[in-house]
């Protein structure tokens, strides 16, 4: 760890077989905290780290092979009961084609050890989107009973290959996601209130930090979770961006 760094906070002991293979750990946090800046970084970091971003531009323009349909995560954001699950059922699947894709060649022979990172996973979709949009009506019991029927099944059948080594969680208070949020300017956003944010914030605590949050999957309430302070300016800092990235790679060492 480099000079200066705090002592990263894991809230979970990791396991002591160290894997092999390619390590897949997922970046969490709550909407607009600064996961796709933060893994940017990651991924510039080192030549053994590779990233995959949220796929959120395929939500904004769903379409078949001949055109452009729906812009759904527009549709979910106006009309939330309507679209809530519609929009689960597309944003799992695309989560599970990136945490399936075979790793990037690079990765393969880089030497040092090599980290996959994704943004966000098919377990924040259950345990913090679902989960909250069923809490606040826009998920009815019957569509939340379906979700979860094959949420498990399909997460069964592909077991090994999408579970996770470790999970970063980027935390910041509601109220600063929320200015983030809007100083981003994403259209279909702009609608957000602080009590989603609020609501969500609390999903990824108990999930995350709490361990509160029931969970379907063994393998997940093992996996150790790295808890980075996002409050700070890791975009424009470039001391605080060290920092954290040393934080990361301390944690790595340790899966
Ligand atoms: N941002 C910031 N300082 C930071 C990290 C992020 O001002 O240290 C800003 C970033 O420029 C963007 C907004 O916060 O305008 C949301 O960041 P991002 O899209 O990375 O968040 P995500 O939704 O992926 O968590
Ligand atoms: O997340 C991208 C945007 O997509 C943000 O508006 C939240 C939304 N999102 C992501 N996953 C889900 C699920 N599963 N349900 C509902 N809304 C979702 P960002 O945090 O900006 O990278
Ligand atoms: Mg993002």
């Amino acid at each position: 760890m480099s000079r200066g760094a705090r002592q990263p906070r894991v809230h979970t002991a990791p396991d002591k077989d160290k894997p092999s293979r390619i390590l897949r750990v997922s970046l969490e946090g709550n909407i607009a905290v600064g996961k796709s800046t933060f893994a940017k970084l990651l991924n510039a970091a080192t030549k053994d780290w590779d990233v995959a971003l949220e796929p959120v531009s395929k939500w904004q323009s769903v379409d078949t092979s001949q055109e452009t349909v729906s812009n759904l995560l527009d549709i979910m954001y106006r009309d939330p009961q309507r679209w809530s699950y519609t929009f689960q059922t597309f944003s799992c699947m695309s989560r599970m084609r990136t945490q399936l894709q075979p790793p990037a060649t690079h990765l393969l022979g880089s030497g040092g050890q090599p980290v996959q990172v994704f943004e966000r996973s098919v377990y924040s979709d259950r345990y913090i989107f679902a989960l909250t949009l069923f809490e606040m009506g826009c998920i009815n019991a019957t569509e939340w009973a379906v979700y979860q029927n094959w949420h498990s099944f399909l997460l069964e059948q592909f077991a090994q290959r999408l579970e996770l080594e470790g999970i970063i969680y980027l935390k910041a208070p509601p109220q600063m996601c929320l200015e983030r949020l809007q100083r981003r300017g994403r259209d279909e956003e702009k609608d957000v209130k602080l009590d989603y944010l609020e609501k969500l914030h609390v999903q990824h605590e108990n999930w995350l930090v709490n361990k509160s949050t029931e969970l379907h999957f063994e393998q997940l309430k093992r996996v150790p979770v790295l808890e980075l302070d996002a409050t700070v300016d890791f975009e424009k800092d470039k001391e605080v961006k060290n920092n954290l990235i040393s934080q990361v790679r301390n944690f790595f060492s340790t899966l």
